[in-house]
């Protein structure tokens, strides 16, 4: 039986290959192609298999694969070549993230070529530009509200721009990354108008239901991502004359992926983009994409199927493009965006650690780095083809995603921690020395996330504090030291405060995460206390991570704590060479006995960072107020 089923496979698997490469026509490159769906043929159908029962969407695919590819221009057939050759280009050392708005960064595409230079003198080689594609007009939440994946925003530039941009990037050593929004579109969207005025079609499309029977079966298990600017998991849309699901804001409809015709489409949009040079496609809130009654409705297994589809199609068609995930979910679940069991090695190339970022600051408030190292103790193992994207601020809020689980192991309540650090990071605590703003309470659990830039929050600004530099780079050590693609959110490395001007900009004054989306401030850069210092510090530390082999991202890092609370040490083992990481997270200098480091990585004495030697006296190094040192044996 088994081998009947195996060998009726192997008959539809063939006949697949075949129809591709008579789609491939005389393209130069088809046996290329056909020996990239030998390889990642197989991830493509169970993909498929695992979701879809629509007979003749393989064929699609298939004809989109094709076609994409006969489309793909040299220099990304040759990009596409080298990067086969160099599949951890992204897990290297080297390898240094820049996260910016086009218009916040350069104004416009074409202006940004002018900024290359800058982004090369910092050390950058992957550069995310928030979502650039055609919004809806109004408020469009930061650009994900896409009105058209196949056009750029009118005031930032064409998409033969962008094409120009990815070249000149590419050029310069530069990997560009775009957002993908693939969990919702525009109410503006030609999909949604199409559903409005009737098209049964296109209505299919989206989840939408007569009353709310179902809306309110589903809000049962649902959480609040916009608790107080956007209540509700679903809008009433009068025209439509129904309620259409809408995670985010009201004027985000959800798409439903359960519809074979919405994968077809954005497999176009993503053969689109990767045609046009991008290298890297940022899944924006994936783990919404599969409804589920009776659960959350996010890290459903659908979800990582469905990536599964999208990487294989990629794989084949224009294999330079990776997928990075932004998954803003437990520690337990987001390393299965990574692909774990049969997804291992067959989902996203990078995610975001959350978690990460999150303990970083709770060490920073609580002066105590305990914590950091109980929540990554839980986090699992994720393939050594894989990387995580590190990173200190972006462009959202900071939750306080730190579990009960974790705080209890050092007995402390976790509401209270949640609580104290939202107070924190607010200002509004007495030991506090950051400058930020309370975003979205939810008025039904009393959550509150909180807002700023690196700087603001790290106490850079505020006359008193002595240490807010070394504390900001101390954060900052940790992010470039983890093993991963550390991500810079633009403007962190100049030290730009929080900027309250959105205040007076109609689109985004109810939306406080424009306080730390900065403008470059080209004609003074050193418009911030010490731009010049933290620029060069981050520059030196670039410097330092490119020259050390051992940081490339398929080793772990072990989190161990110490014997002093606000010490903790970072351990990387790798072949090319042992790293111990020491944080002293406090701003008073602590004594650690030198054992302890001793006993984790034998010997090692010098200090990347630095390049002096450990200091020893009577058996104690002495660290000041947020040391970071990254200690190597001789
Ligand atoms: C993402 O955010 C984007 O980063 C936000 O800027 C968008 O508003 C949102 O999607 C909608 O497109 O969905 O998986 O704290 O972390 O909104 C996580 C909430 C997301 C954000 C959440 C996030």
């Amino acid at each position: 039986m088994t081998t009947l089923i195996h060998s009726a496979q192997a008959v539809t698997t063939s006949a697949i290959r075949s129809d591709l490469l008579r789609e491939l026509g005389d393209d130069v490159h088809a046996g290329d192609v056909l020996a990239r769906w030998d390889r990642w043929g197989g991830d493509l159908l169970t993909g498929l298999g695992q979701v879809y029962s629509d007979p003749t969407l393989i064929a699609r695919l298939i004809h989109q694969i094709a076609m994409a590819h006969r489309a793909r221009s040299v220099p990304l057939r040759e990009r596409d070549r080298q990067r086969l050759l160099q599949p951890d280009w992204f897990q290297k050392s080297d390898a240094i993230g820049y996260a910016a708005y086009t218009e916040r960064f350069a104004g416009d595409l074409p202006h940004t070529i002018e900024h290359i230079g800058y982004l090369q003198d910092l050390g950058v080689t992957y550069l995310h530009l928030m979502p650039l594609l055609q919004t809806r007009p109004g408020p469009n939440d930061g650009g994900y509200a896409v009105m058209d994946y196949d056009e750029v925003r009118a005031d930032l530039g064409t998409m033969d721009d962008l094409s120009e941009l990815a070249m000149r990037l590419h050029d310069a050593g530069i990997s560009l990354t775009l957002d993908l929004v693939l969990n919702h579109v525009a109410q503006e969207h030609r999909w949604a108008r199409a559903a409005r005025a009737g098209d049964v079609h296109y209505r299919d499309y989206f989840w939408t239901f007569g009353d709310r029977t179902m809306p309110n079966a589903y809000e049962q298990n649902l959480t609040e991502v916009f608790p107080q600017t956007s209540p509700g998991n679903f809008t009433w849309d009068p025209e439509l004359g129904r309620w259409v699901w809408t995670t985010f804001n009201s004027y985000q409809w959800d798409l439903n992926w359960s519809n074979p015709d919405v994968l077809s489409e954005f497999v176009q949009i993503i053969l689109n983009l990767a045609n046009r040079g991008v290298d890297c496609l940022r899944l924006d809130a994936i783990a919404f994409l599969w409804k589920r009654l009776g659960t959350n409705c996010q890290n459903q297994p659908e979800v990582h199927a469905i990536t599964q589809i999208l990487r294989a199609v990629a794989r084949i068609a224009a294999p330079s493009l990776i997928f990075k995930a932004e998954a803003i979910v437990p520690p337990t679940e987001v390393v299965s965006y990574l692909g774990r069991g049969k997804h291992a090695g067959r989902l996203s190339d990078l995610a975001y650690h959350n978690s990460l970022m999150v303990q970083i600051w709770s060490a920073l408030a609580t002066r105590d780095a305990r914590l950091l190292a109980v929540a990554a103790d839980r986090m699992a193992a994720i393939p050594t083809t894989a990387a995580w994207a590190t990173y200190l601020r972006c462009h959202d809020d900071v939750g306080w995603a730190i579990e009960d689980c974790d705080t209890e192991a050092l007995g402390w309540n976790g509401w209270a921690h949640r609580s104290f650090l939202c107070d924190f990071y607010t200002g509004q605590h007495q030991a506090s020395f950051a400058d930020g703003l309370v975003f979205e309470l939810n008025p039904a659990t009393g959550d509150r996330r909180i807002n700023g830039t690196a700087a603001s929050l790290a106490g850079i600004g505020r006359p008193a504090e002595r240490f807010a530099v070394d504390r900001l780079l101390c954060g900052y050590a940790m992010v470039f030291g983890f093993g991963g693609l550390p991500l810079i959110f633009s403007g962190d490395e100049v030290a730009l405060l929080n900027d309250p001007s959105y205040l007076r900009e109609p689109e985004h004054t109810n939306d406080s995460r424009w306080v730390h989306r900065p403008r470059m401030p080209w004609a003074d850069l050193e418009a911030s206390p010490h731009a010049h210092e933290v620029f060069e510090r981050v520059q030196r530390m670039i410097h330092v991570r490119k020259n050390t082999e051992s940081l490339h991202a398929s080793v772990a890092t072990t989190v161990m704590p110490t014997s002093v609370n606000s010490v903790t040490c970072f351990v990387r083992k790798h072949p090319a060479g042992q790293m111990l990481q020491v944080y002293n997270v406090a701003d008073y200098a602590v004594r650690v006995p030198a054992w302890e480091f001793e006993q984790k990585v034998p010997g090692a004495h010098v200090d990347l960072l630095t390049g002096s030697m450990l200091t020893v006296t009577d058996g104690m190094v002495e660290l000041p107020p947020y040391a970071a040192l990254w200690l190597v044996p001789a």
